[in-house]
């Protein structure tokens, strides 16, 4: 998602969704996010209203205009759909729009943050000449409401709000106690351009400390501890996860074709973070000839239920080579985590120009919500940005029901498509992008479904499963895929 849509262009397609025939999912509702010259939604995030109900949150970005909003109530509904008629299709403003250029990840802030709750925090910029000054921000969900820049607390500079402007743009945060003094930190990946996010400098890894202080809209920026070794190496995308007590952070740089593993060396056996120099990059996979590796993102977990943990990685297009997804298996040394070599998983994402990418994002994804704490081997649901499509990859090929003997073979389903009816050369302006989808249980039936942000529709798209009889119970390892010889690889 790298490119700029003039909000005035983009009209209004209501229902364009395609759900394929063999598709296991089936759409349950769809709202509208945004008044018919805004720009769609692209990253999104749910919060637990612990009443049953979710409201959903995203971020909204094109050309000088960045928002971010919400709606809700969504739960269940007697007539069996997420949403309510009545209230869905609305647009609450939870920030002034100007104050984020670029929004990009939004996310909801853990109470221990802050110690209380009713946070979100925002991850914005990118490498244009009107957004480049990014910046990490929170907002009160609770004070004003659009936020304006004095209800903000800005956790690092930017966005307008210092003199003279930075050139840092940020795509995600992960709260992780990275000084180990109890308190969750901010980690998170920026670059450096004004013009081109595939020419970068400074990018690295940086982590913002937290005072201990709460929230306070005049607060000074948190103090950054900047990766050294991370320099022109990570930039947007990342994970970071702790095995054997240890922080280990998977990033591969967009810009830098790079992907690398980051630990504290025998020198930090307390695996302090504001140590910076003693974090040393474990280079996975050095930058290819063809500067074609566009790493989009790389998440941490197990994907094969050994007990050390898996890299899913993907790769965006952009013009070069077809879009990638890996998994980079996990190996334990003495108790060290390293990646071994990535077992490619699909490699035909299309490829369009250089400022179109697919795929997207990819998650670890499980269709029944217990299945996770039952062992059950995890399927990845990938972004197809802007191919318009949500895809999912199911493990096959194994009869242990915990994947002991799993070799890593996935069945690929498209489970839905965005139908903009658009010429056949894709451009910024009429492809069908789909951002960062958010998975949640939004009915209560055990069943997991999926929130899709159509940016192209300026829709959510609310995807269900056809059958969810499997999700009904709590299903014991194995026992949903194996009851039954033809719901192996969920073909049913
Ligand atoms: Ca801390
Ligand atoms: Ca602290
Ligand atoms: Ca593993
Ligand atoms: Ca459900």
């Amino acid at each position: 998602m790298k490119h700029i849509i003039p909000a005035l262009t983009l009209l209004k397609l209501a229902n364009s969704q395609i759900i394929p025939d063999e598709s296991s999912w089936k759409i349950n509702c769809q709202t509208i996010t945004s008044p018919s010259t805004q720009p769609g939604p692209a990253f999104t995030a749910v919060q637990d209203l612990s009443n049953g109900q979710y409201n959903i949150i995203w971020s909204s970005f094109s050309g000088r205009y960045g928002a971010i909003a919400g709606n809700g109530n969504y739960g269940s509904n007697s007539d069996g759909s997420f949403c309510d008629a009545n209230t869905n299709s609305s647009y609450t403003q939870i920030a002034e729009n100007g104050i984020f250029g670029w929004p990009n990840g939004v996310k909801t802030v853990p109470e221990a943050v802050l110690g209380s709750s009713g946070y979100l925090i925002v991850a914005d910029g990118f490498a244009t000449p009107t957004t480049y000054d990014g910046c990490i921000a929170i907002i009160d969900t609770n004070g004003n409401q659009p936020a304006a820049a004095s209800d903000i607390q800005f956790v690092t500079s930017g966005c307008g709000q210092d003199s003279p402007t930075t050139t840092y743009f940020y795509h995600y945060v992960e709260f992780v106690d990275m000084d180990n003094d109890g308190d969750l930190d901010i980690l998170t990946a920026r670059a450096s351009s004004k013009t081109n996010p595939t020419d970068l400098d400074p990018a690295n890894l940086v982590w913002y400390q937290n005072p201990g202080t709460g929230f306070s809209a005049s607060a000074e920026h948190w103090t950054e501890y900047v990766i050294e070794s991370s320099n022109l190496v990570c930039d947007t995308g990342f994970d970071i996860l702790t095995y054997n007590s240890k922080k280990y952070v998977v990033c591969g740089g967009f810009g830098s074709g790079i992907l690398a593993v980051f630990s504290a060396d025998s020198t930090n056996p307390s695996d302090d973070w504001t140590q910076t120099s003693t974090i040393q990059a474990d280079i996975i996979s050095p930058a290819p000839a063809d500067n074609g590796n566009f790493y989009f993102s790389q998440t941490w977990h197990d994907m094969n239920n050994d007990g050390i943990p898996d890299a899913i990685i993907t790769i965006g297009s952009y013009g070069i080579n077809m879009g990638k997804l890996l998994v980079y298996p996990g190996s334990d040394v003495n108790g060290v985590l390293t990646l071994t070599e990535g077992i490619m998983v699909y490699d035909e994402f299309p490829v369009y120009s250089s400022s179109l990418g697919s795929p997207g994002e990819a998650f670890p994804f499980y269709y029944n919500v217990n299945d996770e704490e039952n062992m059950v081997v995890a399927s990845i649901m990938v972004s197809g940005d802007d191919d318009g499509n949500m895809y999912m990859f199911d493990p096959t090929g194994y009869t242990d029901p915990m994947g002991a003997d799993f070799n890593w073979e996935y069945n690929m389903e498209t489970i839905m498509k965005t139908d903009t009816k658009t010429p056949a050369v894709l451009t910024p302006l009429n492809a069908p992008t789909v951002g960062q989808p958010s998975v949640v249980d939004l009915n209560g039936d055990g069943c997991n479904d999926i929130v899709v942000p159509s940016y192209a529709l300026q829709e959510l798209i609310f995807l269900e499963l056809k059958n969810t009889r499997n999700c009904q119970h709590n299903s014991v390892a194995g026992e949903r895929l194996f009851e039954d010889d033809f719901m192996v690889g969920f073909g049913f």
